[in-house]
């Protein structure tokens, strides 16, 4: 068969398809993201399945067809749960690939589960793959998941993605494990990252760490060969584009510049509340630049819309504390009856009140401490085809290498992001205006389905 036609498999930590009630009793639901959006069809039309855990611990549902995919379900224990999930994922990797901007924590308590789970993932996915299936894996709770699937079942074609950055061997080098989670990676044919560095580091760690021998972007290692590459993820420019020309969307995001602006011009910054996006930063950077001109919260507001985000770590409950505690600060200090400086609303939003936040905002603040890509950053930009909105980028996410003509800033350095805020406001229209188009089309040109197209070329090359 020629190999286009391969069915295809994904697998990933979590299924595209959620639990939700309905009338007529329990029913899945698929998760709103530009990657399942992206993936589900390409799956359907290739036929094979995707392979992930349900979000709920215990035995697991038994395979099961939805908007006719094949959904196959891995079962997580309580405690592989805290283990593996909170523990190793999230409490090692997630920090240590971060720049280590958190101390990340090595326990072996927390390696064993991470094994087992991935022993389960590969186990599932051998047993439910149809023969020459491609299986793409994804993201760093499954980085064991190609070598040991490739035992398995050699007929497949294997590829991985990494949706976080790489760390360059300093960093990498601390982990206990440092071998294995390479040797795990290289079982793949084909492994993906965001960025030409990611790239780059992973050719070096795997040249320093194990006996593979590189040759360009080829990695050998005993007997087998995989290409290593970058292929930098996106959105559904059209689907964010043509929500923000929606009548309503426009009326809405009107209300919104009145209702929560008062007229007065949307500084807006959207993440998940995790330490990583630098929040806080940029709301030390808001007030600063609010003490330095009084006059400064008559013209304009800070929208902080944080998503709660893996609440059950205490991390990241401390993370809540002090940014609510920052808001509070400032408010305290500069708001007056009825003129609020920061609004900050700590939940998830429905699409199209995001697209109108988006919309109704000058300027999108983005200052992560590190970050594989940003989608929020190229959401923006295709939620402004009138040429309006200025991006404020960190330069380490994955989307400053795309999106030049942002405004780039060093996130640590609070000073100048206060002045980036300021120069951000004060742009010309014109200024503004040329450096929105140049970004969409960036961002027009090469949308998510753009990114599985490629990764899938290379993968069955
Ligand atoms: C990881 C990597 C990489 C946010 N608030 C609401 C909402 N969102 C949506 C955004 C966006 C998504 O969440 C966040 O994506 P990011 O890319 O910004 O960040 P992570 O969640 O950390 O994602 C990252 C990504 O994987 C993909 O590879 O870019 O670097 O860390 O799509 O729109 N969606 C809705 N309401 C909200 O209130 N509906």
């Amino acid at each position: 068969m020629p190999s286009r036609d391969r069915p295809l498999v994904i697998v990933a930590n979590r299924l595209p398809v959620s639990r939700v009630r309905g009338t007529e009793g329990p029913r899945w639901k698929r998760s709103p993201g530009g990657l399942v959006s992206a993936l589900t069809p390409i799956v359907r039309r290739a036929g094979g399945a995707w392979v992930g855990w349900t979000g709920t611990t215990g035995k697991a549902p038994d395979p099961f067809e939805h908007d006719r995919i094949k959904h196959v379900c891995v079962p997580i224990s309580r405690s592989q749960l805290q283990r593996f999930y909170y523990g190793f994922c999230n409490g090692t990797i997630w920090p240590l690939y971060h720049d280590a901007v958190r101390q990340p924590e090595y326990h072996r308590h927390w390696w064993r589960p991470y094994v087992s789970v991935n022993k389960r993932f590969a186990t599932v996915t051998a047993e439910s793959a149809p023969p020459d299936s491609r299986v793409w894996v994804h993201d760093y709770h499954l980085q064991l998941v190609p070598s040991l699937l490739r035992q398995m079942r050699p007929d497949l074609r294997i590829g991985f993605f990494l949706h976080i950055p790489l760390p360059p061997e300093e960093l990498f080098g601390r982990l206990p494990w440092r071998r294995q989670i390479l040797e795990g990676i290289m079982g793949a044919d084909v492994v993906g990252f965001q960025t030409q560095r990611d790239a780059q580091n992973f050719l070096s760690l795997a040249r320093r760490y194990t006996d593979a021998r590189t040759e360009k972007s080829i990695v050998h290692l005993h007997g087998h060969s995989l290409q290593v590459s970058a292929f930098p993820i996106s959105i559904d420019f059209e689907r964010y584009d043509r929500m923000a020309e929606d009548p309503r969307v426009i009326e809405r995001s009107k209300q919104l510049q009145q209702q929560v602006g008062q007229g007065r011009r949307i500084v807006l910054g959207v993440d998940r509340l995790d330490y990583t996006k630098g929040i806080d930063v940029r709301l030390r950077a808001f007030q600063e630049l609010l003490a330095r001109r009084r006059d400064f919260k008559r013209e304009c507001v800070m929208v902080q819309l944080a998503v709660p985000s893996r609440e059950r770590i205490q991390e990241y409950r401390e993370l809540r504390s002090r940014i609510e505690e920052i808001v509070g600060q400032i408010n305290g200090e500069f708001a007056e009856v009825g003129l609020i400086p920061v609004q900050y609303l700590h939940r998830e939003l429905p699409f199209e009140e995001l697209v109108a936040l988006y919309r109704a905002a000058e300027v999108l603040l983005v200052t992560p401490l590190a970050d594989g890509m940003n989608l929020v950053a190229k959401e923006y930009v295709a939620a402004h085809g009138d040429g309006s909105g200025v991006l404020v980028l960190s330069e380490f996410t994955g989307a400053a290498s795309e999106l030049q003509t942002a405004l780039m800033v060093n996130p640590h350095d609070v000073n100048g992001l206060t002045e980036m805020i300021a120069l951000a406001l004060s742009l010309p229209k014109r200024e503004v205006s040329r450096r929105m188009q140049r970004m969409r089309e960036v961002v027009s040109r090469h949308t998510v389905y753009d990114w599985a197209d490629s990764f899938l070329a290379a993968l069955t090359d």
